[in-house]
């Protein structure tokens, strides 16, 4: 019976994924869904690359949270246009609450729409958004055994991002390990090292990025 419901939830989250999908293809859109355990430095990579891209990209954020609208006031003082979802208590956002929020932009006139989904690393894989593309973020601290004790989320990005490698002297935290565990997964899947903090590494993701906008336009 709890199977049936929860196979009724994600069949109903997946119709409005199919909606949103549309909608984006029908404006050229662009849109990542960025997942990760809380703290991973989410916000922090968004601000940066709000700085970094802003001037010749029109960007948008949704930002999905428990409570707070801490993280979209973070992004808006990058001068980009962000919304904030709360999800009141949810550990994901889900394909309504995204398609609620798009009634802010004008998506015929963006290139590029991020998602900040909520930090927590097991509910939000299970959630199509109806987003081009998924990327998460692990950072150093939280350890390299991330991949094979939390696997769904590896298995639905196409884009690993490490994230806080200006600590990678203070943890135990193997590179090698956590490539080999996410290519087990996910022989697919691509891996980038960051700071989001210092910058280092960013480039990478700017490439990623601008590579897969170049590719849809
Ligand atoms: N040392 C270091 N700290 C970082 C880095 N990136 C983010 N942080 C710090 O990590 C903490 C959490 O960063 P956020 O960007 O708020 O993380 P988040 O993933 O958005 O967090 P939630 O939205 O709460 O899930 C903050 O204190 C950041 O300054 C990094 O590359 N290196
Ligand atoms: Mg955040």
């Amino acid at each position: 019976m709890e199977i049936d419901v929860q196979k009724g939830l994600l069949a109903a989250n997946e119709r409005l994924a199919q909606e949103n999908r549309s909608l984006f293809a029908r404006s050229g859109l662009f849109v990542v869904n960025i997942m990760s355990g809380p703290g991973a430095g989410k916000t922090t990579l968004l601000e940066r690359t709000c700085e970094t891209l802003a001037a010749r990209l029109n960007i948008a954020v949704i930002e999905g949270d428990l409570q707070t609208s801490e993280d979209a006031e973070r992004i808006a003082a990058k001068g980009v246009h962000a919304v904030q979802i709360n999800t009141g208590g949810g550990c994901h956002l889900d394909a309504k609450m995204v398609q609620g929020a798009l009634k802010s932009f004008d998506l015929d006139a963006l290139d590029l729409l991020i998602i900040e989904n909520v930090g927590n690393l097991v509910c939000p894989a299970a959630f199509d958004l109806g987003e081009s593309a998924r990327v998460m973020l692990l950072s150093t601290p939280e350890g390299d055994e991330k991949p094979i004790k939390y696997p769904l989320m590896f298995t639905r990005s196409q884009l690993l991002i490490i994230n806080k490698m200006d600590l990678l002297d203070y943890v135990d935290f193997d590179v090698k390990r956590v490539e080999g565990y996410a290519k087990k997964i996910n022989p697919g899947i691509e891996i980038i090292t960051v700071s989001a903090k210092t910058g280092e590494g960013m480039e990478g993701w700017y490439g990623w990025l601008t590579g897969k906008l170049e590719k849809k336009s």
